[in-house]
């Protein structure tokens, strides 16, 4: 086997399919705020299509959080394999747009310059819904947040949109010229999110940038997919098995693949048409539509399917109740939020049924139950608020948060760590419930900051409650 580097890619005779373009002449064009396995597994792929024709949107990638991306891919010269899974297909390709890793902890200044070099036209960001520090209910910069707060006072630059401020900041006063900022995370209105994070974090530290930002930084919205599970290390064996090099950082995907991008770039954009991304003038439907169906279904699986004591979505799906739950949600009570044609989304339904069933990828649930308070306001709130105002049915939904509550709760009473910004706030209502689920919902939704407006509506608070209880005495999956 050989190391995956530039010196072996020349050489490489194997069954992966290398770049297409000759790395030498690519430069960045682009600054990767987040580089995890979605972003390498989604944009970086679509960017290494358009690098044949377009040298000069390479990737300069940044990790804010950890250094192993860096550690890994420098040795590698910020090659990776991706591989390609479903049922025995498996394709592999070798990725070369990412041209170097960076990481906040040590590059803090490099990754600074970077936001002020005229050639980086786009930042484009996947930092996580937790990354933009909103507030628990909507879309607002949280000031209470200790990282906002310690960035807001000087002690720190650790945040996101503390992180964006200090970079625009600099290219402002280095001349570096109008700027793209392009959210990839799933939130609704992720471009106008971000640009209002960003805006009211400068309005309280640097108020004249503020109108900078107006004149001359866009903030596109965008809907991305591709389901992308966490790298195992039998996934590796087996991806370097397939192409005889020594990759210690690949990544496994499925073939479906999506990026819906509004059409609103401060300083110019690659072809992306070229690349299959579909440009468009409003996102809105595109990413209401994935986020209520295919997140949505996600989360609920999540926490369902993990109480009954599955760890993979592709066997969560093979339960007939669990599925048969879903898609009655997803047609009753999730479809007519949407005001799309049902058949184009019953026919999206019928997909997603074939890529969660896909058994190659080894998705567990317990990535996907992560930092749920972050992820159920979009994911189920949002829908039930809606279906409430029209008295239309809300079972499905409520059982998903019904799901989470119980699901929180059997993590604290197992010593195992919630993952989630919220955690220590949830932890004390799960303590102060001691153990009385009917409590624990009560405390959760009047409590918790997320259920606004919700929790004081009857029929919402009963059928969470009602699930809750059935979940956690065993009693499986409601009917619906
Ligand atoms: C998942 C998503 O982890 C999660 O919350 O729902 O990461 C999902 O796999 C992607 O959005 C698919 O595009």
């Amino acid at each position: 086997m050989s190391p995956l580097n530039n010196r072996t890619l020349t050489s490489y005779t194997g069954a992966a399919q290398m770049p297409q373009y000759n790395r030498a002449d690519v430069t960045a064009g682009i600054l990767h705020l987040g580089i995890g396995a979605f972003h390498r597994a989604h944009q970086a792929v679509y960017i290494d299509d358009i690098l044949r024709s377009a040298p000069g949107w390479g990737i300069l990638g940044a990790s804010l959080r950890r250094a192993d991306t860096r550690i890994a891919l420098e040795p590698q010269d910020g090659l990776y394999t991706l591989a390609v899974r479903d049922g025995d297909m498996l394709q592999t390709r070798v990725i070369g747009s990412v041209l170097r890793v960076l990481d906040w902890a040590q590059n803090a200044q490099a990754i600074l310059a970077a936001f002020a070099d005229p050639n980086i036209r786009i930042i484009s960001l996947t930092v996580t819904e937790k990354g933009y520090c909103r507030t628990p209910s909507g879309g607002d910069l949280d000031t209470t947040l200790p990282v906002i707060r310690d960035d807001l006072s000087g002690r720190g630059l650790r945040s996101v949109p503390g992180i964006l401020v200090a970079g625009l900041e600099r290219r402002r006063r280095e001349g570096g010229g109008p700027v793209t900022v392009l959210s990839c995370d799933n939130l609704p209105d992720n471009g106008p999110t971000t640009g209002r994070v960003v805006r009211q974090f400068a309005q309280i530290s640097n108020p004249d940038l503020v109108a900078w930002i107006d004149e001359n930084v866009s903030f596109p919205a965008s809907m991305v997919d591709r389901i992308t599970p966490a790298t195992t290390p039998a996934d590796i064996d087996v991806i370097n098995d397939v192409t005889g090099l020594t990759d210690t950082w690949p990544i496994t995907t499925e073939p479906f693949s999506q990026w819906v991008i509004e059409d609103n770039f401060a300083a110019g954009r690659p072809q992306f048409e070229a690349a299959g991304v579909q440009m468009v003038s409003d996102v809105r439907p595109f990413e209401m539509m994935k986020l209520r169906i295919l997140n949505g279904a996600h989360s609920t699986l999540a926490y369902a399917g993990s109480l009954i004591g599955y760890e993979f979505v592709a066997e969560a799906m093979d339960d007939p109740a669990l599925s048969a739950l879903l898609t009655q949600t997803v047609m009753n009570e999730v479809i007519p939020t949407l005001g799309l044609p049902a058949e184009e989304l019953a026919a999206y339904w019928d997909t997603l049924l074939a890529r969660f069933a896909n058994k190659s990828l080894h998705h567990r649930l317990d990535q996907i139950a992560q930092d749920g308070s972050q992820k159920l306001p979009q994911r189920l709130l949002a829908p039930i608020r809606e279906n409430l105002s029209v008295d239309r049915p809300v079972t499905g939904l409520t059982f998903g948060v019904a799901a989470w509550i119980v699901w929180i709760q059997r993590r604290r009473t197992r010593g195992l760590t919630l993952v989630d910004p919220m955690a220590d706030q949830l932890t004390a209502l799960i303590d102060q419930a001691n153990g009385n689920t009917t409590d624990l919902v009560h405390l959760i939704l009047k409590d918790s900051g997320l259920f606004e407006g919700l929790s004081p509506v009857d029929k919402f608070s009963r059928q969470v409650t009602d699930h809750a209880i059935r979940l956690s005495t065993g009693g499986g999956v409601a009917p619906v």
